[in-house]
Order: C-alpha cells, then structure tokens, then sequence
C-alpha cells in the first residue's frame, strides 16, 4: 500500500491550506509536519528537499512536490478530482486559480496590522462580491448543474467552498446576493469527506493568530 501523502509547513493556513481542503475531500489521509523552528526549516533546505528553498513541501509518491499549484493539479489528477478531459482540466485549471488568487489576497495580509488588515479585508470582500462571485453564480445557473464543471465534483468545487467559507468569515453576510453559491455551499458541505473536514478536531486549520505570524517570521527569518 502506498505511504500517506506528508505535508510540510506551519501549523496553519497559508498556502498549504487548500493542499489539506483537497486531500480532506478525496478522502485520502496525511500526515503533517509542522515548522515551528528555524533548524527544521533548515535542514529542509539542506537536504534539498525544497526546490526553490520554499514550502509548501508534499511528499508522495516518491517525490517531493513544491510549488502550491503544481502539488493541487498532481493531487487533483490523482484522486480523480480533474474532469474527464482536457477541456474540463482547463475549466478546472481557470476556476481554481481564480479562487487561489483571492484566498491568496487574505494570506498576503499576515503581517499586516489591524487597520490595514481591516482595509484590506474590506477590499477583499468587495473583490470576491464583484469579480469572483458573480462568475461562479452564472456558471450555476447557465448550466443549473450541482457542479461547475461536467456535473461531477472536482478541485474547482472543493476550492470554490474553501474560499466561499474564507469570505464569510470576513463578512457574514457576503453571499446574500448570491442565491445559487448558498444552495452550492450547503451541497457541497453535505459531501461526506468534506462534512467530516468541517467537523472540529479535522485538519483544517483556523485563520492565522498573530502567534501564528509569529512562529512564521521566526521560521523563515523575515
Ligand atoms: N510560488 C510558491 C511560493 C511559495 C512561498 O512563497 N512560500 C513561502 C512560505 S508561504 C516561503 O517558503 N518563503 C520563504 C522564501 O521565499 O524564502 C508556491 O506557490 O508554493
């Protein structure tokens, strides 16, 4: 049997965050080692582990995968997450970056101070009402399908989740203009795997505490 997929980073979010949403969701177990000082870190990079000297790290299969969105489209692919054909994977593909791009917009904010968190999150929120949400919202209701793309659950569905939770947790009140993203939200949250990844004590990590920035400007000597 296989070994369990090992992931390597914080004890938090970041950019391994939608890496555990993914795993979560195809139902697959792994195993973390979190960084919490600069010798971990250190010997990470002086076993040549890291390719570009940064984490996210995931071993599996033999390898060892950096860069977060070459780690989701390997993950996607092998637990069947990435559409039935290259048309779907490039629809997949849009879909997942445009998602990572926003979740992406809070993870930038880390060392940032309240007021200019509080800027920010109010632009952020504003960006996914504007930009993101209305797309995903026509995606359901031209096709009016349970999924965005060939009726089957894919990494899109599980990354438009993950940022639709992201967002309410900056503003409750953010899909009150979207009917159809409320209905895929609660869909999507009934899927087993994903329901146990909700449930306390699961992998998901909390949003970042300013213990968290802490343990990461320590780690990585910003
Ligand atoms: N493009 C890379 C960026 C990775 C990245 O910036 N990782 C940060 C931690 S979240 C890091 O390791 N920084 C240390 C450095 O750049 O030296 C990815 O998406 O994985």
């Amino acid at each position: 049997m296989a070994s369990r997929p090992k992931l390597h980073y914080f004890r938090g979010r970041g950019r391994m965050e939608s890496i555990r949403w993914l795993l979560a969701a195809a139902g697959v177990e792994f195993e973390e080692e979190f960084l919490e000082t600069r010798e971990q870190y250190e010997k990470l990079l002086k076993d040549g582990r890291l390719l570009f000297g940064q984490v996210p790290l995931v071993e599996v299969d033999g390898m060892m995968l950096t860069q977060t969105r070459a780690i989701l489209s390997y993950l996607a692919a092998k637990y069947n997450l990435y559409g039935k054909d290259e048309k779907e994977r490039v629809r997949i593909n849009m879909y997942a970056d445009a998602t990572l791009d926003l979740m992406m917009m809070v993870v930038g904010t880390l060392f940032k101070s309240p007021a200019e968190k509080e800027e920010d999150f109010a632009l952020i929120v504003t960006r996914a009402k504007t930009r993101y949400f209305p797309v995903f919202e026509k995606i359901l209701k031209d096709h009016g399908e349970d999924f965005l793309v060939g009726n089957t659950f894919s990494w899109a569905d599980v990354q438009l989740l993950e940022a639709i939770l992201m967002m309410e947790e900056l503003n409750t009140s953010v899909l009150s203009d979207f009917p159809l993203l409320k209905a895929f939200k609660k869909r999507i949250s009934n899927i087993p795997t994903i329901k146990k990844f909700l449930q306390p004590g699961s992998q998901r990590q909390p949003p970042p505490d300013s213990h968290y920035a802490e343990v990461v400007r320590h780690v990585l000597q910003l």
